[in-house]
């Protein structure tokens, strides 16, 4: 990053100071973030009515917010270690929340649905950024308006920075590139239209228009040498799998939670499934292919069928549908004339944390049935807090979610726990079926991909306090009730 040196000096000062004078400080970087309407020229033509979010640096480095070029949020520039205080203006015409996807923030926080300020309140977050260096989203999350508030355009991109990460010597400054992808139904007077009827919302809503960092027919200027490539999928519901179209592996280094550990990492895949809201890090030598070469990203054919199941029984039996996906082209990816710089794979320090004995296990059942979404047998509301799954503070605990017990139709839900990240253990019954070469479950995880029929269980420490939510990340599923709360107590 251009301001590595800057990093480094902030990073060295905060740890010189002892904790407790840290947490009574003032905050290292202050933003303001408002969501409003307005109109961005996305297409040729007639600009299109969005929903989007600006911002400002009230105090502390400028470089910590950079403005988005189409209707996406700004981009923050994070440092590990930092005190950040950020003021939400909500200047929508309904009620709004920012959740922080993947950070481990304070229950006050993190942007629960029960916490959504009306229209011209404001609300003030204050966390400290203990995650590591990685790629996070930011979005809406009030009950029942998720989807539409995301797929009007409010979301937007929060990368971490560590002094640490920066002596890997990964590829950074212009050959660093963020590719955030969404699709969207936009009509003749590019509008984004968004449907309600009842295969959209139990698919959840696809469109036939991709959109990449908020332009169609993306294209990035490709030097000849190594890329960092963050792949985002900020899609309501699309699952991508997602690959080069001249046939080369992709080499992974890097998850949800940031960079894989040295002996998991890189990875060279055929190509990575992406649910919604997953990410991951590719490390990409350009240097091999020709100038002007055809090289794209993109979303390869696959059939996934999804339907009446219940266990061994299998899904679709009974009523069927597609959650599959068509050939999609997401980005083109322009290889510029110049000499060839070839680089070699980094090495990934570390290695994979022993993960601690848990004695306590949660399961939950996933089930959608009636366009109604349920999470061991009940549907969300902002005050139930009826049976909700128990931690302990800094206790492990393996959390199982079981996608082929219930009854309803079984549909593949990417299930996203706040408050943590977590390590995937064991992926029971293959649901995947050819998605399952390019489902990363290494490294750290906040959002995992639980296809029809499978049991995934995943390890967790839970290191704050109070109450969370834990959710499917189809958006139209988490709107119609499959979110529920998750509390974390002192032993
Ligand atoms: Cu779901």
């Amino acid at each position: 990053m251009r301001a590595a040196i800057l990093f480094v000096v902030i990073l060295v000062s905060l740890a010189g100071l002892p904790s407790r004078v840290r947490a009574a400080a003032e905050p290292d970087v202050e933003l303001e973030l408002t969501a409003a309407p307005d109109e961005v020229a996305v297409f040729k033509g007639k600009k299109t009515p969005v929903w989007r979010y600006t911002g400002k640096v009230v105090k502390g480095r400028k470089e910590s917010l950079i403005p988005g070029d189409s209707y996406l949020g700004p981009t923050m520039h994070l440092i590990r270690g930092e005190r950040v205080r950020i003021h939400f203006v909500n200047n929508l015409p309904e009620a709004s929340i920012i959740h922080w996807h993947g950070l481990i923030v304070p229950h006050a926080a993190d942007g629960l649905p029960s916490m959504a300020i009306k229209p011209k309140e404001r609300k003030t977050y204050d966390f400290t950024v203990v995650n590591p260096a990685g790629t996070y989203p930011y979005h809406p999350h009030p009950h029942m308006r998720t989807a539409t508030q995301v797929y009007r355009g409010l979301a937007g991109v929060i990368i971490i920075h560590d002094p640490a990460e920066d002596k890997i010597g990964l590829p950074n400054g212009k050959q660093d590139l963020c590719v955030v992808i969404q699709d969207r139904r936009v009509d003749a007077d590019n509008k984004f239209v968004y449907s309600e009827a009842m295969m959209d919302m139990v698919s959840g809503m696809r469109g036939d228009t991709i959109l990449v960092n908020g332009r169609p027919d993306a294209s990035f200027p490709i030097e000849r040498r190594p890329h960092r490539v963050r792949l985002f999928n900020a899609s309501n519901s699309r699952i991508y799998k997602l690959a080069w179209s001249d046939g080369s592996p992709m080499h992974v280094i890097g998850t949800d939670g940031g960079l894989l550990a040295g002996d998991e990492g890189p990875q060279k895949r055929p190509f990575v499934v992406l649910g919604p809201f997953e990410r991951v890090e590719l490390w990409e030598d350009f240097s091999t292919r020709k100038p002007g070469a055809d090289l794209s990203l993109i979303s390869e054919k696959f059939a996934m069928n999804a339907g009446m199941g219940g266990r061994g029984r299998g899904p679709g039996m009974g009523m069927m549908m597609n959650m599959g996906g068509e050939k999609l082209r997401i980005a083109r990816m322009e290889i510029q004339e110049g000499e060839a710089k070839p680089g070699v794979l980094p090495k990934l320090p570390g290695t994979k944390p022993k993960l601690a004995e848990a004695k306590r296990e949660v399961t939950t059942t996933l089930a959608f049935r009636m366009m109604r979404g349920f999470l061991n047998g009940r549907e969300y509301k902002d005050d139930d807090l009826l049976d909700a799954e128990k931690l302990k503070l800094n206790e492990p605990v393996i959390w199982a979610f079981d996608n082929g017990s219930e009854m309803g139709m079984q549909l593949p839900h990417p299930m996203h726990i706040h408050g943590v990240q977590f390590r995937v253990i064991e992926r029971k019954g293959n649901g995947a079926g050819e998605l399952a070469k390019g489902v990363i479950d290494d490294g750290w995880k906040d959002t995992v991909l639980v296809f029809p029929g499978e049991t995934v269980k995943v390890h967790l420490r839970p290191t704050e306090r109070g109450l969370f939510i834990y959710h499917c990340h189809i958006l139209e599923h988490e709107d119609m009730g499959m979110m529920r709360h998750f509390s974390v107590a002192d032993k």
